[in-house]
């Protein structure tokens, strides 16, 4: 352990990116390749969801960008030989960080009922094998799961795929991630997108940043928070950790940011307690409507529900607002003064907001805000989920969603030829439940490590094992790999980084931002094996297999020219015109959004609307704690890049939980003692062993811990209610010494 770091990025974050890069790539592939993460004429970074600005800078990337490049592009491999010699009980037994450090697998390879290994098997023959699966079910006993990386094209074809079998069993990691953000800006603005662009956060005068850890997850957005401190914004940060990147940030691409002289960004910091944001909010919201900070004229004009709001908001008792935030009053008050007198104001928001039980009604909550302030649809000023897989956002706009709208069904159905099936698939939550409930036969992964991202890591287990064959299409091994159905397979593609060949011709492929830019991608690096193919041709193959000649939609022509995939999306995605040729602009385009071009709202009113939410927070029951559980710096997602948490000054290991000092000493425990973590909840039981005790600053019955180790602690049943977002940030727990 060292002392947490005060500031982000400077000198070591780019010694740590070069020596790692160096390390997995060599330094000719890193030359060839760092330099082109998210130029206009190089691949999106496979890292975080920010934008680029307009001005691109010759690097830009960051630390951590770095790191999922190396990771993604690195020359070890793993192949058959590989297989032959570590059965897959060994594999379970190892852990994710030493899976991924193997390198890239290489060729399709299947374990066969009862086999200890996987084997090498020939991609026709993997399909076959598919097919033969899917023939043999209901449609809805099959389930196709996606994870954010994968680019618009073959996204689109996947919910193509799973559509014309006649299933909407589409779940995807957003269901875990931003769902509730959809879910509340949905019905209060009538579209599930963020309403900014980098430019509009550059001039805000007032950004806040809740539930959100950017110099580790975002550090990209670090150099828009410095340009918007530059041009004279306040920033507040609202967390219950003193996170690194909020306090300064020392910008590496600068030389006095080289240098260590760091820019001091969060002019406040709220910390609040695990889970407090909804009553801050609604306390905000009274404390605005008393100061007469509403916004008439686009109240008047723009929105609903407004006289109800203000009468429920103006009756929260602001003193359980102090216990549920354990701030006070004081600076509460002194934000509402800030966000009554800004005159453009952003809300930034992640995970912090958006995995817990009161999470839909949080993200409403922080919408009315903004709504009574007429931030909407006005330059400087919005809202700002920011999303985490660099696709997750384009993904969604493609038709990954187990609930897609009847306009979209009835488009698709109208470009090819198919019925889509109407009723609502299974989310990821649901589809856990089917499998566990033995209603599901095949379950298909594009990209992800399901058995490890979701809740409940044993009964998720138990789950996949349930299934006659899991498929998953992979670029590196993870503990999806391991817990597997009756028959499992691995089929290995390619990534961001690589080269895309079809019938001779480069392809490209495209993604979405978190400000809706849609931009192409292009990987240069020679694939790690002859055998790799890109997530468009397996999802072609595979329903050419499965549908035979006959089939209306052309897979046989969009695996060999891209192009006539954005055709198509074109005609069934709106704001897509012209896709192909303003795609191949320097930027890309921008995706129309109604409230933020024009302040139109495609709600059922026709207005945006306020959302009168009762005042939910959590408490920490006598002798227990409120666990979130986060990332380190040294992870994305599953994907573990290294064992150090240099920001927070953990050095060599990730099993440890911060806690407040005098918790610590409440409990009989001492920094440094090692405690398994027990989680309650509704009378049942779950255990993680074997976790170092942390001294930490977090309020007082707060802890937080790492994903994916804290994983089984975490209910399947607890989730948000309306988007069922694990809850994630919010799992009671008792620590007890470990034996
Ligand atoms: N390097 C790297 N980049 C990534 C990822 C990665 O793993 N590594 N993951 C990507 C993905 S998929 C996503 S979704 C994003 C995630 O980005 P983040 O949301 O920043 O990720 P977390 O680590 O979950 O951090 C949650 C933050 O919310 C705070 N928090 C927890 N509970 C509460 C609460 O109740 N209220 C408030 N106000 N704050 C709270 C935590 O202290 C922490 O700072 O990052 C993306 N980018
Ligand atoms: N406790 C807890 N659980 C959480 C969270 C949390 O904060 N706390 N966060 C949730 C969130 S926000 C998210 S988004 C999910 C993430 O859930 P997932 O997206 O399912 O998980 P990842 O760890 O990002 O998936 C990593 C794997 O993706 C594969 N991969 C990488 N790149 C590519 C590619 O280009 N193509 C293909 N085919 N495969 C690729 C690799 O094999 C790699 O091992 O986890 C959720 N789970
Ligand atoms: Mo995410």
């Amino acid at each position: 352990m060292s002392k947490p770091k005060s500031k982000a990025a400077g000198l070591p974050a780019v010694l740590v990116t070069l020596r790692r890069t160096f390390r997995e790539m060599g330094v000719r592939r890193t030359a060839q390749t760092l330099y082109r993460i998210n130029q206009s004429d190089g691949f999106d970074c496979p890292g975080c969801a920010w934008g680029e600005p307009k001005d691109r800078r010759h690097a830009e990337f960051c630390e951590n960008g770095a790191k999922a490049v190396a990771e993604e592009a690195t020359t070890k491999r793993v192949g058959p030989e590989f297989f032959a010699e570590y059965s897959v009980a060994d594999l379970a037994s190892q852990t994710g960080h030493w899976l991924g450090q193997r390198g890239r697998l290489t060729h399709p390879t299947v374990r066969q009922p009862g086999a200890e290994h996987y084997e090498p098997i020939s991609w026709d023959d993997a399909y076959d094998l598919i097919a033969q699966h899917l023939w043999e079910c209901e449609p809805n006993e099959a389930v196709f799961y996606t994870s954010g990386r994968t680019s618009n094209e073959a996204a689109f074809l996947y919910q193509l795929l799973a559509r014309s079998l006649g299933t909407n069993n589409l779940p995807d990691c957003s269901n875990m991630c931003h769902e509730s953000s959809g879910t509340a800006l949905n019905a209060s603005i009538g579209i599930g997108k963020g309403s900014v662009t980098i430019e509009d956060v550059e001039t805000a005068d007032l950004v806040i940043v809740a539930g959100q850890n950017p110099g580790t997850n975002h550090p990209r957005m670090l150099t828009t928070l410095a340009a918007a401190k530059r041009n004279g914004a306040r920033i507040i940060a609202i967390n219950p950790l003193p996170e690194a990147g909020l306090r300064a940030f020392a910008d590496p691409q600068k030389i006095t940011g080289l240098a260590g002289h760091a820019q001091p960004l969060a002019d406040d910091f709220l910390q609040i307690r695990i889970g407090g944001d909804l009553a801050l909010f609604q306390g905000l919201g009274r404390l605005l409507v008393e100061a007469g900070a509403e916004d008439r004229e686009f109240i008047e004009q723009h929105c609903a529900g407004y006289a109800e709001w203000a009468d429920h908001i103006s009756a929260v008792d602001l003193d359980t607002v102090v216990e549920a935030t354990g701030l006070t009053l004081a600076q509460i008050e002194s934000t509402a003064h800030a966000m009554a007198s800004a005159e453009r104001i952003v809300i930034c928001w992640a995970m912090g907001l958006t995995q817990h039980e009161h999470a839909v009604a949080t993200i409403e909550e922080a919408t009315n805000l903004l709504l009574l302030r007429g931030m909407i649809g006005k330059p400087g000023a919005g809202l700002c989920p920011v999303r985490g897989h660099s696709n997750v956002q384009g993904d969604r706009t493609m038709g990954i969603f187990e609930q897609m709208p009847e306009w979209f069904l009835a488009a698709l159905d109208q470009e090819f030829g198919i019925a889509s099936p109407r009723p609502h698939g299974y989310d990821t939550v649901n589809a856990i439940r089917a499998m566990r409930d033995g209603k599901v036969k095949v379950f298909m992964a594009m990209g992800g490590n399901f058995a490890e991202a979701t809740p409940d890591s044993e009964v998720t287990a138990e789950a996949l094992r349930n299934c006659a064959l899991t498929v998953q299409v992979s670029t590196k091994l993870n503990h999806s790999h391991t817990i597997t159905g009756k028959t499992a397979l691995i089929l290995p593609s390619l990534g961001r980084t690589d080269l895309d060949v079809q019938d001779g011709v480069k392809q490209h492929v495209s993604v979405e931002d978190s400000m809706s830019m849609v931009h192409l991608s292009t990987g240069r690096l020679a694939p790690a094996s002859p055998e790799l193919r890109s997530e468009v041709a397996i999802v072609c193959e595979l329903a050419q297999r499965v549908f035979g000649p006959e089939h209306p939609v052309a897979w046989g022509q969009f695996a060999r020219n891209y192009d006539l995939i954005r055709d198509s999306i074109e005609k069934v995605v709106p704001g897509f015109d012209d896709y192909n040729q303003r795609v191949r602009a320097r930027d890309g385009f921008l995706l129309p959004h109604p409230p933020r071009d024009s302040r139109e709202f495609h709600t059922g009113t026709g207005r945006a609307n306020f959302a009168v939410n009762d005042l939910h927070w959590v408490p920490t029951p006598a002798g227990r704690l409120v666990l979130q559980t986060l990332r380190s710096h040294d992870q994305f997602n599953t994907t573990i890049y290294g064992l150090d948490d240099r920001y927070r000054g953990v050095k060599g290991g990730r099993r440890v939980i911060f806690v407040n000092p005098e918790d610590i000493a409440a409990l009989g425990h001492s920094d440094g003692d090692t405690v398994d973590l027990v989680s309650e909840w509704n009378g049942t039981e779950r255990r993680a062993e074997g976790f170092r005790i942390v001294a930490y600053s977090t309020p007082p019955g707060n802890a937080a811990a790492y994903y994916p180790e804290t994983n089984p602690l975490i209910p399947l049943d607890h989730v948000a209610k309306r988007s069922n977002t694990p809850a994630s940030k919010a799992v009671i727990i008792r620590l007890e010494k470990s034996r």
